[in-house]
């Protein structure tokens, strides 16, 4: 079975301290959780940044200091932005980490309901420009996909060109849904997948480790973070993203699963690096 990738998705815009006192809002804090993640055994960061009062932002000055200080501490690994930001971000706003050139950027395939009156807002017309853009710069798009429309969309966008493959990484999140008991949803949604799609799962809160168990047996790939889930297990708060990838590469050490490598990672994904 392929190498297992494990993107760690350290911050992103919505988890506070209050949810975490752990969740990095300064360049350090940033840093150190890259860090910790990195050394655990993640070959990707997926990176949202904050001001130093924990506000999202996709600044791109701010950005660059993050990305410098993390690559500091991280030499290989691969840093991933968001373009996806927050909800009510406008769609420059949202690119503007591109302009830094980084080797991936997340590319979000829809729209979808996000709590409360929020709604995260892609239309086609958005997601075409942020592939070209991203295609123009040479950057690889992980593309975000949030339900089985989204697959579709992806289809959609490589049959027209926007996306290379031969690989390109899926993302599934469980956001908002109850997944316990519904393995066969994620069964069906990884057969559907072309082999130039790579599944990447990520359960949101307490499925985040029965999904990535799932994704490691069935020869997928995980996403863990304080993005998506802030507790280690029952009620116990992470005290790192480290600990949260640590305990991934136990279960998939135990399931016989190797790790890649962020060189093995850029391998199997179609970087050049
Ligand atoms: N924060 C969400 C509104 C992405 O990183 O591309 C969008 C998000 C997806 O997190
Ligand atoms: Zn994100």
């Amino acid at each position: 079975m392929e190498k297992l990738i494990i993107t760690a998705a350290i911050c992103g815009a919505e988890v506070t301290k209050k949810h975490n006192p752990n969740v990095p809002y300064t360049v350090e804090e940033i840093a150190r959780e890259a860090e910790a993640a990195y050394k655990a055994g993640a070959s990707i960061i997926h990176l949202h940044v904050r001001n130093n009062d924990g506000t999202p932002t996709q600044d791109k000055e701010r950005f660059r200091v993050c990305m410098e200080a993390i690559r500091e501490r991280c030499k290989d690994v691969i840093i991933q932005p968001s373009t996806g930001g927050a909800v009510g971000m406008t769609n420059e706003e949202r690119l503007q980490p591109i302009y830094l050139k980084p080797e991936m950027a997340t590319l979000d395939c829809g729209t979808l309901n996000f709590g409360g009156d929020d709604i995260f807002v892609n239309t086609e017309n958005t997601i075409i420009y942020f592939a070209k853009r991203m295609k123009e710069l040479g950057i690889k798009p992980e593309l975000e996909v949030f339900d089985k429309g989204m697959i579709d969309m992806a289809l959609r966008l490589h049959k027209k060109g926007f996306i290379e493959g031969p690989f390109i990484l899926i993302l599934l999140w469980a956001l908002m849904v109850e997944y316990q008991g519904s393995q066969g949803i994620f069964c069906l949604w990884l057969k559907a997948f072309p082999r130039m799609l790579l599944g990447q799962i990520t359960g949101i809160g307490r499925y985040e480790m029965p999904l990535a168990t799932m994704a490691i047996i069935m020869g997928g790939h995980v996403r863990v973070g304080f993005e998506d889930n802030v507790y280690i297990s029952k009620g116990v708060l992470a005290k790192s993203n480290g600990e949260l990838v640590e305990k991934v590469v136990r279960i998939a050490k135990e399931l016989g699963r190797e790790i890649a490598t962020p060189d093995e990672a850029r391998k199997i994904l179609g970087i050049k690096g």
